[in-house]
């Protein structure tokens, strides 16, 4: 029940197992292998351009899930505005979480030259249907938390990002491309601030352990299932949506990831954590993928309070909207009569 509203069967080729295949006529044939071509040679698809509609579709599907991220993913840190240590802070983290709400609206911008508005995926949004990422369902319990979410959370996200600004469809290519550079100072930021609790006193750094110790495990599930039970891997990466696939990226972050907490002088809570010399990666121990997809299904700490919290701010915000059409027709009215 709790899935995303536009899934849909992948057409012919790639297609799986028991989903019937929608035949192409003569025509779009043409425009199919015109298709495959462009995704062959590493070129991009752009909003006029004939494509599948199961690709069409897919897109939507990621990219509105990754709009709804951003957009959720104000809450955790947002909690922490009026309660950070100091004015500097306050102003990062006030710059931080706008930028976050900025890479929604150009992720909804990128989903809707695909055909579909901002209010189909917000209404899937607030029914509960779309899905956005897991990581959003745990607590903020202290400033530290807000630390580590830079570091881990936004390391975790640009690790997965950056291959996507090479995604076969331009505008969200391009989208990304922007949303990284901000990532980046984000995550750095999140550094710094834990850099600066770890010079502290025994209970910052006992903060700063504790927040690690919670997220960690987290941010390893946000790569998404292991490849061998991700149903939309093989077909994103044959597309060129995906560019790596969830297991690598998963490794590639852990193998960043180590020496950064080194430096930190934190302990990452994995004992089967070790350097393997032979694979020249580190290794890591089993993620709880049970409480994973329970938290994807609805069923995790926050899951309700998030989506209560986002429904309110939209039923709130209607007079801005209702405002801003007002406004809008009065211009048009006003341009109108000075034409005629
Ligand atoms: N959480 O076949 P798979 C951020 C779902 S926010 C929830 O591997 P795919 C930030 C998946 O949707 C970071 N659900 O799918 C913001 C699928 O379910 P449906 C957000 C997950 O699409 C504020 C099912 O599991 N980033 O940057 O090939 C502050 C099977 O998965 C998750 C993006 O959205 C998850 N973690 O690969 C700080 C990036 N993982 O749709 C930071 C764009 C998997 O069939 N998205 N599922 O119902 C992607 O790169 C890909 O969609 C994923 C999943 C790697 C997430």
């Amino acid at each position: 029940m709790y899935t995303q509203s536009f899934s849909v069967q992948d057409q012919a080729e790639g297609k799986p197992a028991g989903l019937k295949a929608v035949p192409l006529s003569e025509a779009e044939q043409v425009l199919n292998n015109r298709f495959e071509a462009t995704i062959d040679a590493d070129g991009k698809i752009e909003p006029r351009d004939w494509m599948p509609d199961a690709y069409r579709k897919t897109l939507v599907r990621q990219i509105s899930q990754h709009a709804h991220s951003e957009i959720v993913g104000m809450l955790p840190e947002g909690n922490w505005i009026s309660r950070a240590p100091s004015l500097k802070r306050k102003a990062i983290l006030i710059a931080k979480v706008q930028d976050e709400g900025g890479h929604g609206l150009y992720l909804y911008s990128a989903a809707e030259t695909l055909g579909t508005s901002r209010d189909q995926m917000l209404a899937a949004l607030h029914s509960g249907k779309a899905k956005y990422s897991s990581i959003f369902n745990y607590p903020t319990l202290n400033w530290a938390d807000v630390g580590v979410i830079g570091w881990l959370v936004d390391g975790a996200a640009i690790m997965n990002q950056i291959p996507l600004c090479r995604c076969s469809y331009g505008p969200y290519a391009r989208a990304m491309i922007r949303v990284c550079k901000e990532e980046s100072f984000h995550q750095r930021q999140g550094y710094e601030a834990l850099l600066v609790m770890m010079r502290g006193n025994d209970e910052q750094k006992a903060m700063v352990q504790d927040a690690v110790n919670r997220w960690w495990w987290k941010c390893l599930a946000m790569f998404g299932p292991p490849d061998s039970d991700s149903p939309h891997s093989a077909q994103g990466m044959r597309w060129g949506i995906k560019r790596i696939s969830n297991d690598d990226l998963r490794q590639k972050f852990i193998d960043a990831t180590v020496p950064q907490a080194q430096v930190l002088g934190v302990s990452l809570p994995d004992p089967e954590l070790k350097w393997n010399e032979a694979r020249g990666h580190w290794d890591h121990g089993q993620i709880d993928w049970d409480e994973f997809w329970a938290t994807v299904n609805g069923n995790g700490p926050c899951n309700k309070e998030r989506l209560a919290t986002r429904v309110k701010a939209h039923n709130d915000g209607q007079w801005v909207r209702d405002a801003a059409l007002a406004h809008a027709r009065k211009q048009q009215q006003r341009t109108l009569k000075e034409a005629a």
